[in-house]
């Protein structure tokens, strides 16, 4: 089925068996490392030719590795199933840049993992930059305000961590697939304010196809969205220092079935949600549209702090069928004179059918949160009665979620992202293909 959701990459992708071997030494060089397979370096950047990484070696990322170019020379980078990506430093990082894919399309038996060089129980955070992926979808922040001017053109940033520019007139753009992949203990501060995420979406397009997807462990943001389209269901996002989901800039796409957990050690917000900072009202506005989701924040000790979610800087949402618990600060805060004015119109920042249960759940602010909670269509401020991240038998969760609106959605008549009997953090036979150390 997911077949027919992405043309060509994507048939390359299921046609090419593990059947054949990717000789090291035109792509990058042999090393001698202490895995269990084969090492080889990418020290070969840019990569303008397409390239397949077979899962028969470590890949070892050795600087800033780029899919390019900047719409020119595109390549698609394809990954097989079971296959490892390993850096070394802070500085190595996997970068597909604007107009080329990647097509990274594990299985729940053998997921893509892409983590630090170090063995297994001396790994930690920022032991290797992380994934970013930049497209040529709208973004906002040029001084383009004027949404309703046909010649004000289109917006391009310029990307953390020295990535180049993102963000374009293309909302169906398309930077390839990701499926069962893990990013985990990934993350860099290149400088104050100038964060490697474990993935960041760069104005990325609703053409990508993004599911069943990890980052564990990061040192900023698990996932951070920088405006674009991009849609994505089976998010998990644990243990990532800053906010476990971010997004800024215009962020427009889609996601169902998203999972957030904070370790105690450190955390931030469960989600942060901008538009814009110094132009609050820039278009394209954020407006994602989310719906089950469970975040989970951290309560023992340690210095976790954060809320649940975080809506602030002029950006729109639309939340439903979400779980919000156990944050330290708040379940739920609203920030922001244009952020407020947005929820008080009734359509462009809601959150029903869900469900917040934190020691203070509501922010006091001038914005009175908790009527505007309260009042949205089956909201709940009640314990979920989980059982680890499951509903428990008895979790007033079950058949309260609101029925999907969107052919993108799946059907789900729950609140959260599980439905209290499968767990598609598991595979057939019970095993995660997430991974599951947890500091
Ligand atoms: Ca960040
Ligand atoms: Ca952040
Ligand atoms: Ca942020
Ligand atoms: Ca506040």
């Amino acid at each position: 089925m997911a077949l027919l959701k992405v043309a060509g990459a994507m048939l390359a992708a299921s046609l090419v068996a593990p059947a054949f071997a990717t000789d090291c030494s035109e792509v990058g060089t042999p090393v001698e490392r202490n895995f269990d397979k084969p090492a080889c370096m990418l020290n070969k950047s840019p990569y303008i030719s397409d390239l397949t990484l077979t899962n028969d070696h470590i890949w070892v990322l050795t600087g800033k590795v780029a899919i390019v170019g900047d719409n020119q020379n595109s390549a698609t980078l394809l990954i097989q199933p079971g296959t490892k990506l390993v850096g070394d430093s802070g500085k190595d990082y996997l970068l597909i840049r604007r107009g080329s894919q990647i097509v990274a399309q594990g299985t729940a038996n053998a997921p893509i993992v892409m983590t630090s060089s170090k063995p297994v129980g001396q790994r930690s955070r920022g032991d290797w930059g992380g994934l970013v992926i930049s497209g040529n979808a709208p973004v906002n922040g040029c001084g383009l305000e004027d949404q309703n001017d046909p010649t004000r053109g289109f917006c391009e940033l310029k990307g953390e961590g020295d990535s180049g520019l993102y963000g374009g007139g293309n909302p169906e753009d398309s930077s390839g697939v990701l499926e069962y992949v893990v990013v985990e203990y990934a993350g860099n501060e290149v400088t104050k304010g100038d964060e490697l995420n474990g993935i960041a979406f760069q104005g990325v397009g609703s053409g990508t196809e993004v599911n069943y997807v990890q980052v564990h462990m990061g040192f900023d943001d698990g996932f951070e969205f920088f405006g674009g389209t991009v849609n994505a269901k089976h998010l998990v996002s644990t243990c990532n220092k800053d906010d476990s989901l971010d997004w800024v800039f215009g962020w427009q796409g889609k996601a169902q079935f998203v999972l957030i957990k904070q370790c105690n050690d450190f955390a931030n917000n469960g989600i942060e949600a901008d538009n814009n900072d110094d132009k609050r009202n820039s278009y394209p506005r954020s407006m994602p549209t989310l719906s089950n989701m469970t975040i989970l924040g951290a309560t023992g000790d340690g210095e976790a702090t954060g809320q649940g979610i975080l809506l602030r800087e002029g950006t729109g949402a639309k939340i439903y069928n979400t779980i919000v618990k156990g944050f330290k600060k708040s379940c739920l805060d609203i920030d922001d004179a244009e952020t407020m004015e947005l929820a008080g119109d009734g359509e462009s920042l809601i959150i029903e059918s869900s469900i917040v249960d934190c020691a203070t759940n509501f922010e006091t602010e001038d914005f009175d949160i908790t009527s505007w909670f309260q009042g949205g269509f089956g909201n709940m401020a009640t314990d979920p009665m989980l059982v680890g991240h499951q509903l428990g038998p008895d979790s007033p969760a079950i058949g309260a979620g609101e029925p999907p609106f969107d052919i993108f959605f799946d059907f789900a008549d729950y609140i959260g992202a599980f439905d209290g009997v499968n767990d598609w953090t598991e595979n057939a036979n019970g095993e995660k293909w997430i991974s599951t150390a947890v500091k």
